[in-house]
């Protein structure tokens, strides 16, 4: 085998490592949450878990950019005062980073 053959196939090697090492970075990203409460409180989106979609639904809903429906208004009021504020989101945020259970 020529040097010139193993420096491509030391090179093609590495270049997959590299590959593979950014898909699972990137496959365990879209991961990133927790699995909703059974209470759903922060579930906003009904998909068994809270994570960041969920949070900037609350955000969102919040500042008045999007509009949720009954039952995801349910899930989204964490603090369960009948309205969509600040508590919810840092109580919905505090939840999906483990430090508190709702
Ligand atoms: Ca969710
Ligand atoms: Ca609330």
């Amino acid at each position: 085998m020529s040097t010139k053959v193993v420096v491509t196939v030391v090179g093609a090697a590495a270049l997959v490592t590299v590959g593979v090492l950014l898909w699972r970075h990137s496959a365990k990203a879209v991961h990133a949450g927790r699995p909703a409460p059974a209470s759903g409180l922060g579930d906003v989106n009904g998909d068994g878990w809270v994570d960041q979609t969920d949070i900037d639904m609350i955000k969102e809903a919040y500042l008045t950019e999007i509009t949720l429906t009954d039952d995801e208004f349910a899930r989204a009021d964490c603090n369960q005062n009948g309205k969509i504020d600040v508590g919810d989101y840092l109580l919905a945020k505090r939840y999906m980073l483990g430090e508190i259970d709702l």
